[in-house]
């Protein structure tokens, strides 16, 4: 039997976690065979809720769970862990400052970042989930030199998922025959969802989703305003932000990540970028990758046309505005 992998979930208490941590313990994040001790960290006001919490992971009697350890010490819950998902954070209250709000998610990822350098285990993998996502894995990199760059990530594959919905709703075929969308950029309302590259299975092979989905104006209008504003429809909806789908997606990005992605097959991964296709270094920028054996590449070679080039930019030109603004919380 395989050896326990520690996991550790930030945030837990909140609405993201108690639809993730069941998902992990039941091996959708690792699959099926693969046992795993659960950290799950919070901030003292939630003390109970994470108890609570506790007791019903325990009561749920999972055959992969082999520990859990429900804490609101950094230290404590930072210790070996292996993976490492990022959901707590300070959420954006009414009448609040963006400045405010990016304030108090600094100081958060600062010091998190400083006991994972100090405890987890020296390969750990990190997925940053909480807003602003990219801007977070980013403070988080800053802080965590001792973790190697290429394992500090932030969560665009919902994003990534809802542009697969989307075109799947709308031809009306299965959404595990549509891939190779892309999200570029930041996980705000600038990211842009690309089909141009994308294609469906069909019974007479691959096609284009460009080619299947004949209105244009729809792809390049609808289809992306859409996905740019499914969380604030979420919102208006549900009267809560996205947790099943935010959930479900972050599994997804961690079994990707770690077991690899299908032949043939890319994903939308917030990453540090290197300079691909003229974004900036020193973002965490959301491309399209490939992963194999635990590393993630970027898909090199895809045309960019000008439409799309336009849009890759300015939603680097967001990220760079929220470098700059997190940099002036530092001081
Ligand atoms: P909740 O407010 O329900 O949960 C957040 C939890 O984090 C709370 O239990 C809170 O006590 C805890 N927390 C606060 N500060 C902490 C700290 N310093 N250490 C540990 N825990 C701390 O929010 P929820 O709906 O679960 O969303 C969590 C985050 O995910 C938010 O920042 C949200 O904006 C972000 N999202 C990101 C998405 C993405 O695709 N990247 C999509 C979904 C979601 O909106």
């Amino acid at each position: 039997e395989k050896e326990p992998i520690t996991i550790l979930v930030t945030g837990a208490a909140g609405q993201i976690g108690y639809a993730l941590v069941p998902m992990i313990a039941r091996g959708a994040m690792l699959g099926p065979n693969q046992p795993m001790i659960l950290h799950m960290l919070d901030i003292e006001p939630a003390t109970e809720s994470l108890k609570g919490l506790k007791m019903e992971l325990i009561d749920a009697a999972y055959p992969l769970l082999r520990g859990v350890v429900a804490t609101t010490d950094v230290v404590e819950a930072c210790k070996d862990v292996n993976i490492v998902v990022m959901v707590g954070g300070f959420p954006r209250k009414e009448g609040m400052e963006r400045k405010d709000v990016m304030s108090k998610n600094v100081s958060i990822y600062k010091a998190q970042a400083s006991a994972l350098e100090q405890h987890a285990a020296t390969d750990c993998k990190v997925l940053v989930v909480a807003n602003p996502a990219n801007t977070n894995a980013l403070i988080l990199k800053e802080f965590a030199p001792s973790i190697p760059e290429k394992n500090i990530t932030c969560l665009t594959r919902l994003d990534h998922n809802r542009a697969l919905g989307q075109i799947s709703e709308r031809l009306n075929v299965l959404v595990s025959d549509v891939k190779n969308v892309i999200v570029w950029g930041n996980h705000s309302s600038t990211q842009y969802p690309d089909v141009n590259h994308a294609t469906v299975t069909t019974n007479s092979g691959e096609k284009p989703v460009r080619e299947l989905v004949v209105d244009d104006n729809w792809l390049n209008n609808e289809f992306i305003t859409t996905v740019q504003q499914r969380g604030a429809a979420i919102i208006k909806a549900r009267k809560q932000s996205s947790a099943l789908s935010a959930a479900s997606a972050a599994c997804d990005h961690i079994r990707d990540w770690v077991l690899g992605t299908p032949k043939g097959e890319w994903v939308s991964m917030g990453v540090y970028s290197d300079g691909s296709y003229g974004i900036p270094t020193g973002l965490i920028y959301s491309f399209p990758v490939t992963c194999e054996r635990g590393d993630w590449n970027i898909v090199q070679g895809l045309k960019i046309d000008q439409f799309s080039r336009e849009k890759m930019d300015k939603t680097a030109q967001e990220l760079i505005e929220e470098k700059t603004l997190a940099k002036s919380c530092l001081n």
